[in-house]
């Protein structure tokens, strides 16, 4: 059976010219912001990885195949669709198979990007351990997938809808490295600090490449955790957020909310609860991991 990838034009030259390449997820687009916001976030994201130097490569899937980059057309008919499946590492060749149409978590973005030869992948924030999973048992498939695919991703740390201390703990587990850049602190999306020390650090992207290579060197499976915290002027303090997603949690847990479903919704009340506070946030931190990961990019071509 073949691999069902295809590239874009200008992915396919990237890749011809051995340019430097950013790989992007596409459940941020269709379950993470409502439109017209995400497609314009996605256009404004994918210019900005040009401005930087690199090709970007918005991945999702469409007719029973893989896209590595996505036309204007594509990009604009995923943004609008409706009933878009959320993938994940367990329902990717489901949906291939049966031809529908999906969005790539960090999971799936993170396993199509390494099929396609893509080291970069930037994105928001990581999913993670859910406040409650002591509970729930939901702890993100993505934490497990950047133990076992060599991608470098690019967040704003996870976000703080989320247990951080636990989620830190599950990577420290799984031998992920988890690297802060520019500062000591872990990042918690909108906020600069989750309060907790990143176990790494690294300000320098050539060093945080150096890092990515060091890892394949070694023999060691898995990718990296940049975490790249939110610009200073775009930061929402934790202490304005701490009592809304309490607020977003409790409404989950009465409403039922589960499995897949959480992160949307609690992102959809947080939208709510912040008066579109929280998106505005959410499309800057995008914006500068998107410039960090071009960095990073440059130095891990081919
Ligand atoms: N970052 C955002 N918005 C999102 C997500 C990340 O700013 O919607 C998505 C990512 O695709 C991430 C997913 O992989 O949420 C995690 O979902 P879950 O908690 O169900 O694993
Ligand atoms: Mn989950």
């Amino acid at each position: 059976m073949t691999l069902p990838l295809t590239f874009s034009p200008e992915v396919e030259a990237a890749k011809a010219d051995g340019a430097a390449i950013v790989a992007l997820e596409s459940t941020i687009i269709t379950h993470g912001m409502p439109y017209p916001q995400n497609v314009e976030t996605a256009r404004l994201v994918e210019a900005e990885i040009r401005a930087a130097g690199a090709v970007p490569a918005t991945i999702a899937i469409m007719d029973g195949a893989i896209h590595i980059g996505l036309t204007d057309e594509r990009l604009d008919a995923l943004a609008q669709a409706q009933n878009v499946a959320k993938l994940s590492r367990a329902d990717l060749a489901v949906c291939l198979a049966s031809g529908g149409i999906g969005a790539t978590t960090v999971a799936a973005t993170m396993i199509c990007a390494h099929l396609a030869g893509i080291h970069v992948f930037a994105t928001g924030g990581i999913g993670g351990v859910h406040k409650g999973a002591e509970d729930s048992f939901d702890i993100s498939a993505d934490l497990h997938e950047l133990a076992q695919t060599p991608v470098t991703v690019v967040a704003a740390g996870a976000k703080a809808i989320l247990d951080l201390p636990k989620t830190l703990e599950v990577l420290e587990t799984l031998g992920v490295p988890v690297i802060a850049h520019g500062q000591a602190p872990f990042p918690a999306f909108w906020s600069r600090d989750s309060g907790l020390p990143a176990p790494l650090r690294i300000d320098d992207p050539a060093q945080i490449a150096a890092a990515h290579r060091m890892r394949t060197a070694l023999g060691l499976p898995g990718g990296q955790l940049i975490a790249n915290p939110i610009p200073v002027e775009a930061e929402i303090p934790a202490e304005t957020l701490a009592p809304l997603i309490a607020q977003a949690q409790s409404e989950a847990d009465a409403q039922g909310v589960s499995g897949k479903g959480v992160t949307p919704f609690l992102l959809q009340r947080l939208f709510e609860l912040t008066e579109g506070k929280s998106l505005t946030a959410n499309i800057a931190l995008v914006l500068n991991n998107a410039r960090v990961a071009a960095q990073i990019a440059q130095h891990l071509r081919g």
